[in-house]
């Protein structure tokens, strides 16, 4: 038996002496770990909490090579600032926008690069769907012209889609079958996991950098399904006037405060309610309040969950989790 032998799915080393650590198999002749068995066979998922470090040592691994890196961003998620990931990697890095399909189809790709180009420094920009193998040739393209040996890394937040990416080009790249593990509970995978797609090109998944500031890890787990929307998203637009708020799920509340009638559009998975109210009601105002002022054409992200696009300058009144991070942005779309 090869020692330290690791979980084909999420990387990690198999062991059979406790099954309540992880990489437990009770027959270490198995190429995959209890917890991806089940999730593979059974779409069981548990969740564990990693040590941050963790990720952040294999991201300085990372920068030990001088390999091209792939940083994968869920659209509905992108970071305030997309740049922090170069505090840790010093590389050529490709930003690839995933998860194209969950916004509306009338928005252009044009205006979402040109939004990115505006703010951020990288090599390269690329908008893709893995669920619906959408620009993934140009992809595949981009990496053989800027790849630097064999070997490019995928890394990014938990849940971005890295593994199922890889899954995706492995069935169209190679002669090879997906092997990945991929669910919609943050951090499936466990270590580095080099793929080989052909002779010249291995591509490296990567545990997920955990942000405790999305709101994935702050709701019931009822919620990893409908977060990680699988569905185009029909924008929710309210015509909201002063003395109103709007309910989002059980979780958030926004008050408006100031300003001449407004309109919000909510670009949220569509499996979350969303309700108009009268301010004067007292519901979820336990949660901790903030106020925020919004200017003309800004968005009003909360990390995790999506954004709502405001078309005036007004102010508003925020009920939420104080762990929960929001920021505002120039309109995405
Ligand atoms: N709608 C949509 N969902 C996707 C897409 N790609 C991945 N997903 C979903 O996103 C969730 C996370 O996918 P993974 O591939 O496990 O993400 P990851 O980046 O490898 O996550 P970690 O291993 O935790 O770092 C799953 O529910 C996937 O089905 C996509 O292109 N569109
Ligand atoms: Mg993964």
């Amino acid at each position: 038996m090869k020692k330290n032998k690791k979980c084909i799915g999420c990387g990690v080393v198999l062991q059979n002496d406790n099954i309540l650590n992880v990489g437990y198999t009770p027959n270490l002749e198995q190429d995959y770990c209890m917890r991806c068995f089940k999730v593979k066979n059974y779409g069981e998922v548990s969740n564990i909490t990693g040590n941050p470090d963790d990720y952040i040592n294999i991201l300085k691994s990372v920068d030990r090579t001088n390999d091209l890196v792939l940083y994968i961003v869920d659209i509905l998620n992108i970071r305030e600032n997309l740049e922090d990931i170069k505090e840790y990697v010093d590389n050529d890095i490709v930003l690839v926008l995933n998860k194209r399909d969950v916004l509306p189809r009338s928005v252009k790709d044009e205006k979402i690069l040109n939004y990115l180009m505006e703010k951020y420094h990288f090599k390269d920009y690329i908008v893709v769907s893995s669920l619906n193998n959408y620009n993934l040739d140009l992809l595949y393209k981009k990496i053989l012209k800027y790849k630097k040996s064999n070997d490019v890394y995928l890394v990014g937040e938990t849940n971005a889609g890295k593994s199922s990416l890889i899954n995706k080009m492995i069935g169209n790249y190679s002669k090879g079958y997906p092997t990945l593990t991929t669910s919609n509970v943050p951090e499936t995978t466990l270590n580095k996991i080099s793929i080989k797609l052909n002779g010249n090109l291995n591509l490296i998944d990567t545990p997920g950098v955990v942000d405790l500031g999305n709101i994935i890890y702050h709701l019931d787990n009822k919620y990893y399904k409908i977060l990680n929307t699988r569905r185009e998203i029909k924008p929710k637009t309210y015509q909201i006037s002063k003395n109103q708020s709007l309910l989002i799920g059980d979780f958030l509340r926004i008050d408006y405060l100031s300003g001449d009638r407004n309109s919000f559009t909510l670009y949220i998975p569509n499996g979350i309610t969303v309700k108009k109210i009268n301010s004067k009601h007292d519901n979820l105002k336990e949660l901790n309040y903030q106020e925020y002022d919004i200017k003309f054409h800004e968005d009003f992200v909360v990390y995790g969950l999506g954004f709502i696009k405001i078309v005036l300058n007004t102010k508003i009144g925020v009920y939420l989790d104080k762990d929960i991070k929001t920021f505002i942005r120039k309109n995405l779309i």
